[in-house]
């Protein structure tokens, strides 16, 4: 017999998005649901190519061509974000999440107050190519990061923004 869910324990990572689709969700005025073919609707932006190495055991990955996606920022602005105290996006994130748990966070002031913000995208595209979801579509990369481990989120599911509390 299922269990009923009465609220304790861990809930699906994301419920709502299917393979391939992914939510921004949380302190958002209109929450999203894209799937890829969905991104491929809006005016994209391209990545520079990048070298690809892991943060945790500096090994050399492989090289990454031109991604080409939709700009994080334009999404987050569909979405528009709540503003319901002032200042409260002085403290708002974004975590962005993967089918596996995998995550990684964005702040407000870096995505709209530095350069970061102008590369961070949500890639479709490599080198011309369509990515599958095997390939990891659709992955959130940010073209900004000075690090060759940058920020790359394969088959993201959810954006979720968050308000973080001060004390
Ligand atoms: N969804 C997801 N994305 C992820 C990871 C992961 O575990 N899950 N690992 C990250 C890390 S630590 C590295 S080094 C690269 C690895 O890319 P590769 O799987 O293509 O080798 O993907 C990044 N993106
Ligand atoms: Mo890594």
């Amino acid at each position: 017999m299922e269990l009923m869910n009465l609220g304790v324990g861990p809930a699906p990572l994301v419920p709502e998005a299917a393979a391939g689709d992914f939510v921004l969700t949380g302190h958002v005025l209109r929450p999203l649901s894209l799937s890829v073919e969905q991104l491929r609707g809006y005016s994209s932006m391209l990545a520079a190519p990048f070298d690809l190495r892991c943060f945790t055991t500096n090994r050399y990955i492989r090289r990454v061509g031109r991604y080409r996606g939709v700009g994080l920022t334009d999404l987050i602005s569909e979405a528009g974000l709540r503003n319901d105290a002032p200042g409260d996006f002085k403290r708002m994130v974004f975590v962005a999440a993967a089918h596996d748990g995998y995550a990684v966070t964005f702040s407000w002031h870096e995505l709209f107050n530095t350069p970061v913000g102008a590369s961070a995208l949500i890639a479709y595209e490599c080198d011309g190519e369509p990515l599958s979801v095997e390939d990891g579509a659709p992955v959130l990369f940010s073209g900004a990061d000075i690090m060759a481990a940058p920020r790359h989120v394969k088959r993201l599911r959810r954006i979720d923004v968050q308000v973080l509390r001060p004390l």
